[in-house]
């Protein structure tokens, strides 16, 4: 049923020639953002945000940016392994495949969140806005937590 949905929409965009943010956000609500944290670090430390995103369309989609009102640095990372030390990589994209879901923190994947603008503290709220590779954007609250708080608690 919701497939059906999409052809529609693209039917309609054919026929109107209407701009493609109707075409994204339609493409959106095959997206869901769940789990959306911050470990927040004193001493304005860049934070790591994690998030789990649920691809429920047909197709691929992929965050390829991040932006926040209240840190004036927003980057996508990886952190891996090498040769027993732990590194962090900028990545340009970070694709979920159609109907599965994806994990930040087990995959490695932050959005590193560096120089606050504004005093922060755990329990606050920050709004990010995530940026798709189909032209779309998701602004999501993110909840800070403690610098103790576990990558698995949700
Ligand atoms: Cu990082």
């Amino acid at each position: 049923m919701h497939s059906r949905h999409i052809v529609v929409a693209a039917c309609v965009l054919g026929w109107m020639g209407a701009s493609a943010r109707a075409l994204g956000a339609q493409e959106v609500s095959a997206l869901q953002v769940r789990d959306a944290w911050v470990r927040w670090l004193p001493g304005n430390l860049p934070a790591g945000g994690y998030i789990t995103l649920v691809n429920t369309g047909d197709q691929p989609t992929s965050l390829i940016a991040a932006s926040c009102p209240d840190y004036a640095q927003v980057s996508l990372h990886r952190s891996r392994t090498v040769a027993g030390t732990s590194q962090m990589i900028a990545v340009h994209k970070v694709t979920v495949a159609p109907h599965s879901s994806l994990v930040f923190a087990a995959q490695g994947y932050h959005l590193m969140l560096a120089h606050p603008n504004r005093i922060l503290k755990p329990g606050d709220r920050v709004a990010v806005t995530l940026s798709f590779a189909e032209g779309a954007a998701l602004t999501v609250p993110f909840e800070l937590r403690p610098p103790d708080a576990g990558a698995d608690m949700h």
